[in-house]
Order: C-alpha cells, then structure tokens, then sequence
C-alpha cells in the first residue's frame, strides 16, 4: 500500500528535477541563515547559486557529527526558536548531544513520513498500533505516534519497559501492529512465553522494527516467535528520526529511501568519494525539506548499500540494504548509543581507576549486556575488599546515570588488560545478530 502516491511513485527524471529545486533552496537558506555553513561552502569555494545540476552536491563540504556539537545546542537552526515547536536529543560522545528542532512543518513531513512507513507494512486506518518506542528525547517514540495518527490508526503511546505490562495490552487491546526494537521483540516474545501466554496467537501481523542493526535470522526467530511479518525501518535524528527509509512488505527486502525529502549518497568512508550501486559505502543524507534544522550533505558513518532496481511494489525510490556497521565505533545497546570514549570519560573521573579499560558486549538471550572491565591502582588493589566494592559500585551507577545503560563493572589487577601499540581495540562484541 503506497500512502502518498503522487510522490512516491514519481518517474525518476520528474524526481531528480524535484530534488535540484528543493536542494538549492535548502542550500540558500543554510548559506544565508548559518554562519557554519556560511563558512564551509566560503571555504570550499561555492555558492548556493553554483548548484545547477544534482551532481553539483558533490561540490558542497560534508557536515559530520562534530559539527553538530561545536553549534550546541541550537547554532545550526535556520529559522528563530520561535518557529520551533519541538526538540529532540540523542546521546552524544563526552559533552554535548545532539540537538535537533522541527517547526510545525517538520513535524507535518514527519508525521507524513511515518505515515508512508506504516503503509509501506500494509497497515492502514483499521489497525492498532502498539508503539513500544521510548517517549520523549528519543526521536522514536513521538515520531511513530504522530504517523500512527496520520495515518488514521488507533495508536497505544505504550513507550519502552514494564514489560508484563506491555504483554498484558497486547492481550487485551489486540494490537495488529508493533513497533520497538528487534531485540525488544524478541524479549517480549520470550517474556510473554514466560509468562504462559501464547505470543503466536495474539492480534499481532507486523512488526515496524529499527534503531538497531538487525540480520535476516533474528527476523525469523521474530516472525516465528510472534507470527508476524518482520519489517525493518532506519533513521537518525539527525537526518529527521525514524522514517528515513522503510522496506515494503511487497518485496520485504531492503528499505526505500523516500528521496523526495532526502538525498542520498554511498561513499568510501575513507577517501569520500562515492561508490557504485551495489558496493557498500557510508550513508550521506541531504535533507531536502526541512525548515528548522536542514542538513547538507550529513555524514551518517552507517554502513550500507544502495539498489536502485525497480521493486515489484510501485515505489520508484532507490533502497538502501540493512546497516551492516558503522565507520566509527559507536555501539547500540539496548537501543542506547553508546560510545567508547563516554565510558572513558566516566572512568577518569574515578580516582583508583587506571584508563586502562575494556568492553564486552553480548547478548544474553535476547538482551544486550555491557561487561566494563577496568584496572585498578596498585593502591587501591592493596586496599581491602570493601573499598573495591565501594569503587565497583560507584562506577556502576555513573555509568548508568551518564549513559542510562546498566553495565557489569568488573574490576581487574593493575596491568592485566592488553595493551596496544597502534589505535587501542577496547571493544569486544560478541553479539551474534
Ligand atoms: O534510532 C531513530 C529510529 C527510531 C529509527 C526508531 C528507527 C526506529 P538515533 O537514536 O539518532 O535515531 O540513532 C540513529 O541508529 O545512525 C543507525 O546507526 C542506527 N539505526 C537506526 N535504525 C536502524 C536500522 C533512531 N533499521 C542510529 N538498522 C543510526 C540498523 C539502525 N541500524
């Protein structure tokens, strides 16, 4: 089912005509608005106006990350705050987050994508949508609510944990759809078995599951577990929050991006250049419609491959394959992105502590657990067992405080870690996924 048709089955000619219009306006208005845009395109020599052709993107600078926290919390706006009606936030490295804002208009475009994801899985009006999605900073709760409602469903603000509780709605309410994270999913498959209730047998048909990677097994063990159709759904905050691209049920295999509103580029995350159809290169998205908090050219360092071949459901819109990674070396656990050098941070806050640290992440059953092994001073190793436990639990707990994820904090003998010679490999994932 193809909810805005018009759009998203556009001839390919009409939509790259649409996507120059709106690039260069987008570009203008970031040129004209931000002083860090402003600057970029200065330093990179080029002027809104040089944009005449599609392949002229290429010649404006990449925004990455970093960029985003130097303007913290609001420097890269373009329009008053006045205008803005809603702000969300995701985990950042040591300092800031990331901010991003929406206008009225934004929200409409969201809510409108949202609205294209849950027809793209077949849902229509006559659903329940059971949305499992964290409510608040996090773009994934209020984004599927507001398309939920777009699109006519009757939609259960549901949010993330009480589990039981969860399970008995499910029961109850006969929700025909679910939204959360695979590894959610999963847990509430087993949860609900646990619990004695049979989780093939509820209302459910299908799953809007993302802001994870995924493989096709866990979609089996899904598919199987709760009797639905497993369909993966991708986006960042950065770029709008969920919504940016969406599998359809037709075909079920990789996601159309909707390009009337994004760009989309696959690069060698190394050299920047871009990379055939089919080989697989870092994401890069243009935000092409957003009012508030446009991007250009945003580095998403979410590995992936692009197939521009028609798909059998009538949408012209290239897909993009499953993330199979990212360039650099941010971590999801439990849906909570997590970077290295935040647990880094935590620890050199500790006195006893030695910046000597590993990470193990695996998963339990269907749950992600962070083990923090980390190495004491010889001091505090000579101490007694009460001070160790003392220091175990203070890190424990500004671990989950900084990063809100509980983690297993080990404490190990003074230089019993590995060392490293070249960059340090501090993380082990055992994660089979
Ligand atoms: O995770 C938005 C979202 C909410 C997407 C609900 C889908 C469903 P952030 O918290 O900013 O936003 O995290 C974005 O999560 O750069 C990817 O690395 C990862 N990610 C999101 N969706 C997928 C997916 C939301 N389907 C980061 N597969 C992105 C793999 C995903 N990774």
């Amino acid at each position: 089912m193809i909810f805005n048709y018009e759009f998203e089955t556009l001839p390919r000619e009409a939509l790259e005509a649409l996507q120059l219009k709106r690039l260069q306006q987008v570009a203008a208005r970031c040129y004209h608005t931000v002083s860090f845009y402003r600057k970029a395109f200065d330093n990179a020599k080029v002027k809104p106006e040089d944009i005449k052709s599609l392949d002229d993107l290429r010649r404006l600078p990449f925004t990455v990350k970093q960029d985003l926290r130097d303007n913290y919390p609001f420097g890269l706006f373009t329009v008053p705050m006045n205008n803005v009606v809603r702000l969300h936030a995701s985990t950042g490295t040591t300092g800031n987050a990331t901010v991003v804002g929406y206008t009225k208009r934004d929200i409409e475009t969201w809510a409108e994508l949202m609205a294209r994801c849950f027809s793209a899985a077949g849902l229509t009006s006559n659903d329940i949508i059971h949305n499992a999605y964290g409510y608040g900073l996090f773009t994934g709760g209020l984004g599927a609510h507001y398309g939920a409602e777009k699109l006519g469903a009757s939609v259960i603000p549901m949010s993330g944990g009480s589990t039981k509780r969860q399970i008995v709605i499910l029961q109850d309410f006969g929700p025909t759809a679910i939204c959360c994270t695979p590894s959610y999913a999963l847990f509430l498959a087993e949860a609900g078995k646990d619990m004695g209730v049979d989780m093939r047998a509820l209302k459910l048909r299908v799953g809007i599951l993302g802001a994870e990677p995924w493989s096709e097994r866990m979609r089996q063990e899904i598919e199987d577990k709760l009797n639905i159709t497993a369909l993966n759904i991708y986006g960042l905050s950065e770029i709008i929050g969920p919504g940016v691209s969406m599998e359809c049920a037709e075909a079920k295999n990789g996601m159309h991006i909707f390009e009337d509103n994004f760009i989309v580029e696959c690069i060698n995350p190394v050299s920047g250049e871009p990379v055939p159809y089919g080989q697989p290169g870092e994401l890069v998205f243009t935000t092409i419609t957003k009012e508030a908090f446009p991007l250009i050219r945003y580095r998403t360092k979410d590995m992936s491959c692009l197939h521009p071949e028609p798909c059998r459901c009538g949408r012209t819109f290239v897909k993009m394959e499953r993330v199979t990674g990212r360039s650099d070396d941010m971590l999801i656990i439990r849906g909570v992105n997590v970077y290295p050098s935040q647990i880094e941070s935590v620890l050199l806050n500790i006195e006893g502590l030695e910046p000597h640290y590993q990470l193990v992440v695996d998963r339990e059953g269907t749950l992600d657990t962070l083990e923090v092994q980390v190495e004491v001073s010889e001091k505090v190793f000579s101490d007694e067992v009460r001070i160790l436990q003392k220091l175990e639990k203070r890190l424990t707990k500004d671990i989950k405080d900084l990063l809100g994820v509980s983690a297993k904090v080990k404490l190990v003998e003074p230089k019993t870690l590995q060392r490293f010679e070249g960059k340090a490999q501090r993380v082990t994932d055992k994660r089979k996924i």
